[in-house]
């Protein structure tokens, strides 16, 4: 699966560098012509590796969830990718039965690839990685992103304010890198204490929730439920789990 990704990583490189066919799928929903190709090659690749896997694709995807499913974001961060800021990745993550088995998140940019297999630990680059320990929120440094429909005054749009109102003053900071996976990887090699967000599909997910599961940290929904696609995802170092879900309140 790493090789799969480092190849497909060179195409995303390729594409950071160069001027790029871009098209809107709504306001400020972009798409390029690399996501198109980096999810047909993904395609082709994993299945042969996982011939008995469905594969789900972003901009692919059919409406039904398989039993064994391959998600894939063959860019998260398409924002950042076009406006060439370098948090953009390549995101994979082997589902069976509704519970992850491996994933992998690439970032070619900064050649940082995290990779999990269900059981047998994390890493980025080869090299083992964990949660961070911090205990309190002051001191925990947090990710989060907001949803497409942020123009409407909606139950999402709703959320991304009363949770940074309920949270920001009491955190050290709160950032918003612009892709979902990158802020998983992140908060499975400690670089952030937590993160949550509402309304992410499952293939921005499926690779991180394992990395983080097996860095040591925690995934729930924001009721401290588990995590089930189509919740608010709320990941964090597992020691401020219960206080993070407290300080945002219970949605
Ligand atoms: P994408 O790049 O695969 O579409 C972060 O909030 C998540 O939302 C990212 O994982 C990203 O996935 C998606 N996203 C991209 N551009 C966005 C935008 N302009 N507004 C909101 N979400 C965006
Ligand atoms: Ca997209
Ligand atoms: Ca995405
Ligand atoms: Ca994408």
């Amino acid at each position: 699966m790493k090789e799969i990704l480092q190849e497909a990583g060179e195409i995303l490189r390729y594409g950071y560098e160069h001027n790029k066919k871009i098209y809107k799928k709504g306001r400020v929903d972009l798409v390029t012509e690399y996501d198109l190709k980096i999810e047909q090659f993904l395609k082709e690749r994993l299945s042969k590796q996982y011939p008995d896997f469905v594969i789900v694709g972003e901009e692919s995807f059919g409406g039904v969830l398989p039993k064994k499913a391959i998600f894939i974001d063959p860019i998260d961060g398409t924002t950042n990718f076009v406006h060439h800021i370098a948090y953009t990745c390549i995101s994979v993550g082997v589902w069976e039965d509704g519970e992850p088995l491996e994933g992998a998140i690439y970032n070619p940019i900064l050649d940082e690839m995290f990779y999990a297999k269900r059981g047998e630990g994390a890493y980025l680059n080869d090299e083992v990685i964990s949660c961070n320990n911090t205990e309190n929120l002051i001191d925990a440094l947090l990710a989060t992103g907001f949803p497409y429909t942020k123009t409407e005054k909606g139950a999402d749009f709703y959320f991304v304010i009363e949770t940074m109102k309920n949270l920001l003053p009491y955190t050290r900071d709160i950032r918003r890198l612009g892709s979902a996976a990158i802020d998983l990887a992140y908060v499975a090699c400690g670089r952030f204490a937590g993160f949550y967000e509402v309304n992410l599909k499952p293939w921005d997910v499926a690779a991180g929730i394992l990395l983080v599961k097996e860095a040591g940290g925690k995934v729930t929904n924001h009721l401290g439920k588990p995590y089930k696609f189509g919740d608010i995802i709320v990941a964090s170092n597992g020691i401020l789990h219960e206080a993070l879900l407290t300080k945002m309140g219970r949605w």
